[in-house]
């Protein structure tokens, strides 16, 4: 017998692919550098399904049938070119390589590329849901030839999560590095979103008064209505748990200083590329890195803020209900910033990405499944050339209801000297767009003063440069 498909690279990710794959009738071929773990696999889970365990290379190609599909799972970054090289020179035209890694999009053209020469279609796959996802059904994110997808498609709508609906949480994105763009894309929303909620739950503790318990009954109520999401679920888990050495919140002997693994810096990185402004994702990956910075931290503890006022019962019921209101505005700004960018990518790089299907794709599986994806691809089904999420009528609707409240959460923030820099960039993005004149004229003015950069007119077709240094007349530049 041989296997429909094979895995390399078995550490928790590759392993539950696996099993997940085998779980649902398929053969597949296991592999990894260390041997072990490809044997511990096959004696702890090798009555889940059929696995052909392979110790070389060789062996692992030899198993599979053909053409091949050769999903690898290592750590991204350089592991990932060593097993290509190790395994391309095995492989024959029409077979197939998928890395479900956290590639960079741009190695993952590249590789797309280098073994398109040779036949071989390269698949960068995102894979969304951590551990528990990779088993049980994760959200997909497969770019690469699109004909490679009418062998593969059918196997990963079968292990792929499903939305509520029953859809399958996966597509094919679009040509080469568009799954792992997208997938880039959905971990910087959520940095975004956790970034949403970090703020949201420090302003009921320090503005309205709440204690973690309190806040995770908030969290609970907000779970039943529209921000009904993974996120805000395990968010109240997190908020109710209590330390067992302490007895005091779980939250509270946690070191505030997060981490991040580099999909959110590379979102925005991308952005600047691109010039999209994804300001709430900046500001989510620039949180944490100003959370770890512990000495900057300890050397500003004296610096002066407001003095506290306590908010009363009846005021922090009411507060907690505008919080709400401010973080469904902040989020409706923060994805549609995120598509932005995969809209910006789209045109770069000619990909025929399929927004409403990415929104899809996201709602069940990964970390920001969320009920509010329907909404979002609601939009895209309504109007497929839609600009920007913030022209859907619903959102503009929603966000014309809570503005008032994000503003209110604002004042309250600053007056009591709560940091919400997430809040804050989706409030000053929102205001920015619909802003009739942007003080952008007078940074043109500026740039011509001091560097002839030149500006346009509003009332007149050409660009134009004062003589600064002169009469202050104007000519046509
Ligand atoms: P790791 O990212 O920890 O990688 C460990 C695996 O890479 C092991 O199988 C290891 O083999 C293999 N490997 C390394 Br390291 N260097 C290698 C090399 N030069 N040649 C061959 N194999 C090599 O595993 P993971 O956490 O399961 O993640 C796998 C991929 O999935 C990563 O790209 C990750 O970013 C991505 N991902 C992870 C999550 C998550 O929640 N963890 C979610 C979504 C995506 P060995 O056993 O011989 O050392």
């Amino acid at each position: 017998t041989s296997a429909q498909i094979g895995v390399t690279g078995l550490a928790v990710m590759g392993r539950n692919l696996a099993r997940n794959f085998a779980r649902n009738g398929y053969t597949v071929a296991v592999h990894n550098r260390t041997p072990a773990r490809t044997r511990a696999l096959v004696e702890e889970f090798g009555n889940e399904g059929d696995f052909i365990a392979a110790e070389t290379a060789k062996e692992f190609v030899a198993a599979l049938e053909r053409p091949r599909r050769l999903v690898i799972m290592v750590k991204a970054g350089e592991p990932t070119d060593a097993v290509i090289q190790e395994f391309a020179p095995l492989l024959e035209p029409g077979d197939m390589i998928i890395d479900g890694g956290n590639a960079h999009f741009a190695d993952t053209r590249r590789r797309e590329r280098e073994l398109r020469e040779q036949g071989i279609h390269f698949v960068g796959m995102g894979v969304s849901g951590g551990e528990e996802g990779a088993l049980n059904g994760p959200s997909i994110m497969p770019g690469g030839p699109k004909e490679s997808y009418d062998s593969l498609g059918p196997m990963l709508e079968k292990v792929s999560a499903k939305a509520a609906d029953g859809a399958p949480c996966v597509t094919h994105v679009g040509p080469d590095g568009a799954g792992h763009f997208v997938k880039m894309v959905h971990n910087g929303i959520e940095y975004a979103d956790m970034q949403l909620i970090g703020e949201a739950y420090q302003l009921l503790r320090d503005v309205a008064g709440y204690e973690p318990a309190q806040i995770a009954e908030i969290f609970r109520t907000w779970n039943t209505g529209r921000l009904d999401s993974y996120l805000i679920e395990i968010t109240a888990e997190v908020l109710s748990h209590v330390d067992a050495a302490t007895g005091r919140p779980f939250v509270d002997v946690v070191v505030d200083q997060a981490e991040q693994k580099g999909t959110g810096r590379w979102t925005v990185q991308i952005a600047l590329d691109l010039g999209v402004p994804v300001s709430g994702i900046a500001e989510a990956v620039f949180a944490r890195s100003l959370s770890g910075h512990a000495a900057l931290r300890d050397a500003s503890r004296g610096l002066a803020g407001p003095k506290a006022s306590p908010l009363s019962e009846s005021e922090a019921a009411a507060f907690a209900d505008r919080v709400e209101q401010a973080l469904y505005a902040s989020k409706i700004v923060s994805y549609t910033q995120g598509f932005h960018e995969i809209d910006a990518a789209r045109a770069e790089y000619d990909w025929d990405i399929d927004l409403g299907e990415v929104a899809s794709i996201w709602r069940g599986g990964c970390i920001i499944r969320a009920a509010f994806l329907d909404r979002i691809r609601a939009a895209y089904d309504a109007r497929a050339d839609l600009p920007s999420l913030l022209a859907d009528e619903t959102f503009v609707q929603e966000i014309a209801e809570a503005q008032d409240d994000w503003r209110e959460v604002l004042i309250a923030a600053t007056r009591q000297g709560v940091p919400t820099p997430g809040f804050a960039a989706a409030l000053a993005y929102y205001d920015a767009l619909r802003a009739e004149r942007l003080p952008a004229a007078l940074t043109q003015g500026q740039r011509d003063f001091f560097g002839a950069h030149t500006y346009r007119r509003t009332d007149r077709e050409g660009s134009f440069h004062t003589l600064w240094g002169g009469d202050r007349s104007e000519v046509s530049a």
